[in-house]
């Protein structure tokens, strides 16, 4: 029996690929088709374990074919944050699945325990309050490249997770007690990421000004490398809160402050000034989504008051 651990805000097949100390790179080799295969066997240990009136895995749809929709993604294979064990004769099947090489093998058909590949202080980018640092926005362009290479799906290596401020600047902010200051210092640090990306973003496929016009936004390839077939405008619109053709500095520190919220409503999470690839995805993919802008606004009010 395998027993795999569920991270937060892991999906089944992320932790899975986790599992078996999958790098990111063996992960990008593994297609639709075979995770199909996958999931088909994880739902069937699923069934099985229902048989022995043991725990499901997953609860929500289980249509393996429709594991690419992203439509769905957020209610079907949904796992919960803890250990779930999967019975050795799945397991065997899923090893020969994701690593031939190490079913060939016997001794490795056990489930080695993994490392994760990028410890997260590495890949944190720091902020300190009120100085942007020059590297944010380009670490967070990596972030999104990552994750957009590995389909924008469930499948993501979303162990990755970026503090928007630096944990020690933010955890000496909450030690306050100070509700106005940990307040401000939330604020100020979104305000700062927003400036950092837009500008990232606009280097890359714009004037460099700051603002990015539904042109340099498309040029930027943030969205597009996202989701290909979204419609394009729409989610620029979505950005667009003021109407007036371009995604200024704050409009994109709202979308960022949308996404330091749990996707997960089985999580408690959110507002911890921390943003994580998986909620990075999900909101990028649920631009078209006509609650969306609602969000968007919600979270502007929430930083900037108007
Ligand atoms: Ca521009
Ligand atoms: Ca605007």
């Amino acid at each position: 029996m395998a027993q795999i651990n569920i991270g937060q805000g892991q999906g089944i097949t992320q932790a899975i690929a986790s599992h078996l100390g999958m790098s990111k790179d063996d992960c990008k080799k593994v297609g639709l088709a075979q995770w199909q295969q996958v999931m088909t066997l994880v739902d069937q240990n699923n069934t099985q374990n229902k048989a022995d009136s043991k725990e499901s895995i997953f609860t929500g749809g289980n249509n393996v074919q429709d594991l690419g929709n992203k439509a769905n993604w957020k209610t079907d294979f949904v796992v919960q944050q803890g250990t779930v064990e999967i019975q050795q004769s799945f397991w065997d099947k899923i090893v020969a699945i994701l690593k031939p090489s190490a079913a060939a093998n016997t001794e490795a058909a056990e489930p080695v325990s993994t490392t994760p590949e990028t410890p997260v202080s590495e890949s944190t980018p720091k902020i300190t309050s009120g100085a942007v640092e020059e590297s944010t926005g380009d670490k967070l362009m990596e972030f999104a490249e990552d994750i957009s290479e590995l389909h924008m799906s469930k499948m993501a290596d979303s162990g990755k997770e970026f503090a928007v401020i630096s944990k020690e600047d933010w955890n000496a902010v909450l030690q306050t007690n100070d509700g106005a200051k940990i307040d401000a210092a939330y604020k100020q640090a979104f305000t700062d990421l927003g400036v950092s990306f837009n500008t990232t973003l606009d280097r890359a496929g714009g004037n460099g000004d700051g603002e990015l016009t539904f042109e340099e936004f498309k040029e930027s390839g943030l969205y597009e490398k996202a989701n290909g077939d979204a419609s394009l405008k729409k989610a620029f619109d979505n950005f667009d809160i003021n109407s007036d053709g371009k995604i200024d500095k704050k409009e994109m520190a709202a979308f960022l402050r949308l996404v330091d919220n749990s996707v997960n409503p089985n999580e408690k999470g959110g507002d911890n000034a921390r943003i994580d690839a998986y909620s990075f995805a999900a909101r990028l993919m649920a631009m078209e989504n006509p609650e969306m802008k609602e969000n968007i606004l919600a979270a502007y009010k929430h930083l900037f008051g108007e």
